[in-house]
């Protein structure tokens, strides 16, 4: 059976879920596409990495990603740092001859997203982006019902993505409220994950008309460490630093298709957790997904007898996407592990067959664009097109 070598970068919340992915997939999968071999951790020191390996696994550890980039051993490199330090790695990797997940935002701005992409093809590796909501069984149900024209054509998206994490204050100025090392707040946080799913389901966007909202402009300066998420509420005493980034972006989307949409992201949404919902409007039909209630699906046909019509709920399992391979009957429960799992299945098959993995850096890239655009807007207060992506 193939082994792919891996290398992690960083051991935080995605390190997590990375390495829960590596060790679990061929547990689902089975035969897997390739096994995945957990071979080198970096983290930004060595105790940091000897800590992260011993927990997630990994047979070695490093203080130096550069090490691990250039590793000979290394198959595929694994991006789970903050978003500043993805190019870099990318672009390193990239040219190592590496093949790449990187976690999501692709970067902190389109032009860094588009050198990563740039790397990538001219290095001929395979690549993936993480934004793993697209691989919930239900929102493949979802592109699949689309695709067989179950609701006819696609009229409308509406998408969200609610939480409440950084709702208190208090909660502590982390790298994700830094506009040097985010790039941007709940618009490349989370809003990104929305556009992805708009794109999956509707195709592509090609204008936005958007407003950028920071409502808590200080905060108290996280006392070192990984991101708690804003676990860390007593910090009353800390010094405050500057927030400088979004913490709700609202837009209006236009597709290529001629659909039309709505997004909205926060953090600050007391009592939202995390509420990533979609609803489409099809000309025969609608369908609505909230992902905390993962393993449902909401559809409404119009073809359906006038006195039976009304939404059904399908809870997905065996019979639906990637379903034979989790769970063997519905509504057992998917969890957030899973999409990962899903992820990680799809990246090693990519790399086995050679083909290019979806969603690609292309995506990432893109994403990054129709984000930018939204930032572009909120400024302007005009719509902002975004032109086609040559290949
Ligand atoms: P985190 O703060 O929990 O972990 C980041 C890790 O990177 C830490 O272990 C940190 O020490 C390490 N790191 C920092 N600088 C480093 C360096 N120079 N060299 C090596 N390691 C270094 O962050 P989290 O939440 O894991 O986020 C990481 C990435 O994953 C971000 O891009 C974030 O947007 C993305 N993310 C994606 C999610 C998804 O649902 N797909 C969920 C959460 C995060
Ligand atoms: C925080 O908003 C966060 O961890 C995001 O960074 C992830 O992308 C999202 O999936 C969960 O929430």
């Amino acid at each position: 059976m193939k082994k792919l070598n891996i290398g992690l970068i960083g051991a935080g919340f995605m390190g997590k879920a990375h390495s829960l992915a590596y060790a679990a997939m061929p547990m689902f999968f089975w035969p897997p596409p390739a096994v995945p071999h957990r071979r080198l951790l970096a983290d930004f020191s060595e105790e940091a990495a000897a800590e992260g390996a011993s927990r997630f696994g990994f047979e070695s550890s490093t203080g130096d990603w550069r090490k691990l980039v250039s590793d000979p051993s290394i198959d595929v490199v694994d991006i789970a740092t903050p978003n500043d330090l993805h190019p870099e790695m990318a672009i390193a990797a990239a040219e190592a001859g590496k093949h790449i997940m990187c976690e999501k935002p692709l970067a902190r701005s389109a032009e860094e997203a588009r050198r990563m992409y740039e790397a990538v093809k001219r290095a001929g590796v395979v690549h993936m982006v993480a934004f793993n909501y697209r691989r919930t069984p239900a929102v493949q149900l979802a592109k699949k019902l689309i695709d067989d024209g179950s609701v006819g054509e696609v009229l409308n998206f509406r998408g969200t993505y609610l939480q409440d994490w950084s709702a208190d204050p208090l909660s502590p100025l982390s790298w994700r409220f830094q506009k040097a090392v985010a790039g941007s707040g709940a618009l490349g946080d989370i809003a990104t994950h929305v556009i992805d799913l708009a794109r999956f389901l509707v195709g592509e966007v090609t204008g936005v008309h958007s407003s950028l909202t920071t409502y808590v402009k200080e905060r108290p300066r996280q006392q070192g460490g990984v991101d708690k998420l804003g676990a860390a509420r007593k910090l009353k005493d800390a010094p405050m630093g500057p927030v400088d980034v979004d913490d709700e972006v609202i837009s209006a989307l236009r597709f290529s298709s001629g659909a039309v949409g709505t997004l909205e992201a926060t953090r600050n949404a007391y009592g939202r957790n995390n509420f990533l919902t979609f609803e489409i409007h099809g000309t025969k039909g609608s369908i609505c997904f909230n992902y905390e209630r993962r393993d449902e699906l909401a559809v409404f046909l119009a073809e359906d007898p006038p006195d039976r019509r009304g939404f059904r709920t399908i809870y997905t399992g065996p019979a639906h996407p990637y379903g034979e391979h989790l769970w063997p009957i519905p509504a057992l429960g998917i969890g957030y592990g899973e999409t990962k799992i899903i992820e990680c299945h799809d990246l090693m098959k990519a790399i086995v067959e050679g083909s290019l993995p979806s969603p690609s850096f292309r995506d990432g890239y893109q994403v990054s664009r129709i984000a930018e655009a939204m930032a572009k807007s909120s400024t302007d207060g005009t719509w902002v097109d975004i032109p086609r992506l040559e290949d």
